[in-house]
């Protein structure tokens, strides 16, 4: 069973060093960091325990799609050698359980105020300090404020009247509760088909009455082929985990693999489905994405691919209608792709319906369950798998005000502008970790949390040093980074989707790709090299 601070003492000092907003890997590391640089933080985290997106996504079924022994912390080498790992891609209470043995190892608890969200934050530049605020009224000044607020982390339900007419039960992925929901006996209608449907559709059909599936886009998905570790391949992994870490460190996205050389229109068609069906067979998201040079880059490339995962779809599948509908259209890869164990094949069996929402809209939510253009379906469980406000939601929805009174929400509202996704111009001492801007959610996160944090940790002690109290990106290099930012996905298809990636999924969100596409290894490179230089786009005094 995980521990849980259900009651603490809410002791919050008047005044720190840093206040940090998250209790997930970022904030904990964060923590553990500033502590060791013997600074005084606080942590406030909206949930009752630690582990950020590993505390709220309880969904059936979820897992990590990045490997175990990759999607962990680098910097201990004793919990790296000594956490017994589990499972090949470990379910959401295996890793909420690491971040308790985080939390407990490290002694992280005595410095986090949980069931606290922040309110808002406003710099005092008089002070030169930010003064935060927490639903509970609590004030703390402190000279830096880093939002460790995760990438998806604000949840967001469909845009359709009724929700809350339903007299059945309605759960939500994202915020699932914490006791076992039992399915038996129910007809269940879920709405969305990301990587949280994906992966709880399954499951949830192993015990429902009937499940109804309400897809608007389908997904791309590549069996997981989950299994629990061998002891060879622990041993082997923690015999060369320094290694491996640095390979992680200067990979495309955080995971090792072999960089591939040759275009996927220059072999035969024999040696393309052969690298397909491999990747397919190894179960990793990344082996898929990098079969070819130009997966990202061509559609006539991509199109290949694509075309192959259809057949695969259409093997699956038994119903011709079915897997049509579940046969997407846009390039692979260009929304996140899904890690899945029986998902296809769940549709094969007879209590599980797929409605397909490009044909029937949804209509409403109602008393009795969900209405599309063509009918009313009867439930007495409704799951809402329908995504999150990716990437800036959990950033503007705190009132941050910068110099001046600047509003971070209104300063982004054509897109989000940083400088490297660390910070914001007009933000003092304001930093985010794996902020819009950063390679974040197209790579392992825990490598680029790493990466960050240890960034921010080395930048407040340069100031330290200097003698310096405030460091801020300039309007400049600010500029020039969302440029290129910008840039680098108009070389790709990624533009191409309607993803939380683009912003797609939010209605009236701008439309721009978010995240940094030329990979962890060159972005570090970039960070390395500001810092180098005296943290070269910035303003320091
Ligand atoms: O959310 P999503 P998610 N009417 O946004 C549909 C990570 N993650 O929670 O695509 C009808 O992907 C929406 O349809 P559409 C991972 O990075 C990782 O599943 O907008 N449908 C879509 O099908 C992932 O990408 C793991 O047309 C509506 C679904 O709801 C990210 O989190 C597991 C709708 C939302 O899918 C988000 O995943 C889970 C509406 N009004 C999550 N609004 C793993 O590690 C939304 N939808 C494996």
């Amino acid at each position: 069973t995980i521990q849980e601070t259900a009651t603490q003492s809410r002791n919050v000092p008047p005044s720190v060093d840093a206040v940090i907003v998250g209790a997930g890997f970022s904030g904990m590391y964060l923590l553990h960091k500033m502590r060791q640089q013997g600074r005084t933080a606080v942590v406030f985290e909206a949930g009752a325990g630690v582990g950020g997106t590993w505390y709220w996504n309880r969904y059936p079924g979820a897992r990590v799609d990045v490997e175990s022994l990759a999607y962990s912390y680098s910097f201990s080498e004793d919990l790296e050698q000594e956490y017994p790992w589990e499972e090949r891609y470990p379910t959401q209470p295996e890793i909420l359980k690491y971040a308790n043995h985080v939390a407990d190892r490290f002694d992280l608890r005595k410095d986090i105020v949980f069931r606290t969200r922040v309110t808002g934050a406003t710099w005092d530049d008089e002070r030169k300090v930010w003064l935060v605020r927490t639903e509970h009224e609590d004030a703390v000044t402190a000279r830096f404020l880093v939002m460790a607020t995760g990438c998806l982390s604000s949840p967001k339900l469909p845009e359709i009247p009724g929700i809350e007419t339903f007299k059945g039960t309605s759960y939500q992925t994202s915020r699932w509760p914490h006791e076992q929901v039992d399915f038996t006996g129910k007809r269940v209608g879920i709405i969305g088909t990301g990587s949280s449907g994906v992966q709880s559709i399954p499951v949830i059909a192993e015990t429902a009455d009937e499940l109804t599936v309400f897809q608007r886009t389908p997904s791309y998905s590549l069996p997981a082929r989950n299994r629990r570790l061998r002891d060879d391949e622990i041993a082997e992994m923690r015999a060369g985990y320094r290694a491996y870490r640095q390979a992680q460190r200067e990979s495309g996205a955080g995971v090792p693999v072999v960089v591939p050389t040759k275009s996927a229109l220059e072999v035969s068609a024999e040696e393309r489905n052969a690298a397909f069906e491999q990747a397919w067979e190894s179960g990793s998201l990344v082996n898929l994405l990098s079969t070819f040079t130009d997966f990202a880059t061509s559609q006539e490339a991509n199109d290949t691919a694509k075309a192959w995962i259809h057949d695969k779809i259409r093997d699956i599948v038994k119903d011709p209608q079915v897997a049509d509908d579940l046969c997407p259209d846009y390039p692979v890869g260009t929304k996140r792709p899904c890690l899945d164990t029986n998902y296809y094949e769940t549709y094969n069996l007879p209590h599980v319906n797929l409605v397909n929402l490009r044909r029937t809209p949804l209509v409403e939510v109602t008393e009795k369950g969900i209405r599309t253009s063509e009918q009313e379906y009867e439930f007495d469980v409704i799951v809402y798998a329908t995504g999150f406000d990716a990437m800036t939601g959990a950033l503007t929805n705190v009132d941050i005000r910068g110099r001046d009174g600047l509003s971070l929400k209104e300063t982004w509202s054509a897109g989000p502008r940083t400088y490297l996704g660390i910070g914001s111009a007009g933000f003092p001492n304001l930093f985010m970790i794996t902020g819009p801007g950063s390679p974040s959610v197209l790579s392992n996160m825990i490598v680029s949390i790493e990466q960050h944090v240890d960034w921010v940790a080395d930048a407040i002690e340069h100031l330290d040093r200097e003698g310096l109290r405030t460091i801020e990106p300039t309007p400049g290099a600010q500029e020039a980074w969302v440029d290129h930012v910008n840039e680098l996905a108009s070389y790709t298809l990624y533009p191409r989707a309607n993803s939380w990636y683009m912003g797609a999924n939010v209605p009236g969100k701008t439309r721009v790709f978010m995240p940094y596409c030329g990979g962890v290894g060159e972005y570090r490179k970039k960070c390395d090299d500001v810092a180098a230089k005296g943290y070269e786009g910035f303003s320091l005094a």
